[in-house]
C-alpha cells in the first residue's frame, strides 16, 4: 500500500487535533504544513516534526508533493483555499462551517468537480461514537419506525477563551455549534425539506445568537427538534456532549448526559455506557470531539483509496449548510423557509 501524503493549511486551536489524528492513521503523513502565523507554524512544525513549512497557501500549492489538502482555517478563506486545491488537482478536506454563504459552498463543490477531485467537508460530530451507537440502536429496528427527534446540545462552556473569534461574528451558534446538530439530525431522520427556527442573544459581551432552536421536517415524514445553547448553566456541565431522545413505533431511544444511552423496546430496556475513548493525545472534556477527528480522518483515506465519495462530501453537505442558511432567514423573517429557497 503507497503511503498518503497530506498537507495542513491553518495551524491554529482546532488543528493540532487534526495533526494528532493524521499521526494515529495508518499509511498517511502530514508532509507539509502552511500558516500565515509564524509562531502558531512553528509550534505545529516544532511539535509534530514537520520541515516543509510555508506561509502562504499559493507557494504551498506551487511545490505541491501531496495528495491531498486539509484546510483547518476559518470560514473566511475557505473558498479561495478550496478552489486553489482544485485548481492545483489535489483531493481537498475543509472544516466546517462550509462557506460564508451558500454561494460559496455551491462554487466549491462546483470548482473540484470541474477539477475531478474528492472534496470532504469535515464534519466530525456524525462520528463521534456515541452518535454512531445510537444510530446503530434505531437501525437494529428495536425501537420500531422513528416519528420524532431531537438533538440537543446545551451548555455555558467558555468556547470564548480558545476561539475568540466566535465572539465577534454576525452568526455564532447555528454556524459554528448548530451545524453540527443539524447535520446529526440528517444523519440520523435524513434530508430535510424545510426548517422553522427562533434564535436569541443571551450573553451581551458577543455579537452573535448563542441560543436557537430549530424544528426541522424530514422527507421521511419525521419532525425533529435541533436545539442549542451556549447560555445554559447546569448543575453539571455537559460540554461537548450532543444528546437525543428519539421516539419510534415501538420504543424510544435516548442518550443523555455522561454518555448514558437507554433503548427502550417491547423486550425491555437496555442502558449502555457508550464513553468515547480518550485517546493518549486527547483530554476531558474534548476526548469526544478528539476521538471523533480520527475516525473522520480514517473515512477520508478509505474513500481515497477506494475512489468512494466521502459520507460527509461538499455535495451532501450542502444539504447540511442549507439548514444552517434556512435557520438564519427562519428566525430573521419569522416563517417556515423551504429548504427548495437554497437547494
Ligand atoms: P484558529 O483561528 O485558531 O486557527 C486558524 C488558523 O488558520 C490561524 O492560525 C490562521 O493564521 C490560519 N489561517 C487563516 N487563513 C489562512 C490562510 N489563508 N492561509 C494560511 N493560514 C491561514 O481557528 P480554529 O479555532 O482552529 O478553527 C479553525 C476551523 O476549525 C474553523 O472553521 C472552526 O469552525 C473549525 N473547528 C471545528 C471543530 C470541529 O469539531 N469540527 C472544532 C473547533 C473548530
Ligand atoms: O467550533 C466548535 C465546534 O465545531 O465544536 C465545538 C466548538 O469548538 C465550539 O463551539
Amino acid at each position: 500500500m503507497t503511503e498518503l501524503k497530506g498537507a495542513l493549511i491553518g495551524c491554529g486551536f482546532f488543528a493540532v487535533n487534526q495533526m494528532h489524528g493524521w499521526n494515529d492513521a495508518a499509511g498517511v503523513r502530514i508532509v507539509a504544513i502552511c500558516d500565515r502565523d509564524p509562531a502558531r507554524l512553528q509550534i505545529v512544525g516544532d511539535t509534530f516534526g514537520i520541515e516543509r513549512r510555508y506561509s502562504s497557501a499559493e507557494a504551498l500549492f506551487a511545490d505541491g508533493g501531496f495528495d491531498f489538502v486539509d484546510i483547518a482555517t476559518t470560514v473566511a478563506s475557505h473558498r479561495p483555499l478550496v478552489e486553489m486545491a482544485a485548481a492545483s488537482g489535489v483531493a481537498t478536506i475543509c472544516q466546517k462551517p462550509f462557506a460564508p454563504t451558500m454561494e460559496d459552498a455551491v462554487a466549491m463543490v462546483a470548482a473540484c468537480d470541474r477539477a475531478g477531485v474528492a472534496f470532504m467537508i469535515h464534519e466530525n460530530f456524525r462520528w463521534q461514537s456515541p452518535i454512531r451507537a445510537a444510530k446503530a440502536a434505531i437501525e437494529s429496528g428495536a425501537i420500531g419506525e422513528v416519528f420524532w427527534g431531537r438533538v440537543s446540545f446545551r451548555s455555558a462552556y467558555d468556547v470564548f477563551s480558545g476561539q475568540p473569534y466566535l465572539a465577534t461574528g454576525k452568526r455564532f451558534i447555528i454556524e459554528d455549534l448548530g451545524i453540527h446538530a443539524l447535520d446529526i439530525a440528517r444523519f440520523l431522520f435524513g434530508d430535510a425539506t424545510a426548517v422553522t427556527a427562533r434564535t436569541r442573544r443571551v450573553n451581551p459581551a458577543i455579537a452573535g445568537e448563542d441560543v436557537a432552536t430549530m424544528m426541522l421536517d424530514h422527507e421521511a415524514g419525521i419532525t425533529s427538534i435541533v436545539d442549542c445553547s451556549y447560555a445554559t448553566r447546569l448543575p453539571v456541565e455537559p460540554f461537548p456532549e450532543t444528546l437525543l431522545e428519539v421516539d419510534g413505533s415501538k420504543g424510544t431511544l435516548r442518550l443523555s448526559q455522561s454518555y448514558r444511552l437507554s433503548v427502550h423496546s417491547p423486550d425491555g430496556t437496555e442502558v449502555s455506557d457508550v464513553q468515547p475513548r480518550l485517546l493518549p493525545w486527547a483530554s476531558k472534556p474534548w476526548h469526544n470531539i478528539q476521538e471523533s477527528v480520527g475516525l473522520i480522518q480514517r473515512h477520508w483515506v478509505e474513500c481515497l483509496r477506494e475512489r468512494r465519495e466521502p459520507d460527509t462530501s461538499g455535495r451532501d453537505n450542502l444539504q447540511t449548510f442549507a439548514l444552517v442558511e434556512a435557520s438564519y432567514l427562519s428566525a430573521a423573517e419569522n416563517r417556515t423557509v423551504p429548504l427548495s429557497e437554497f437547494l
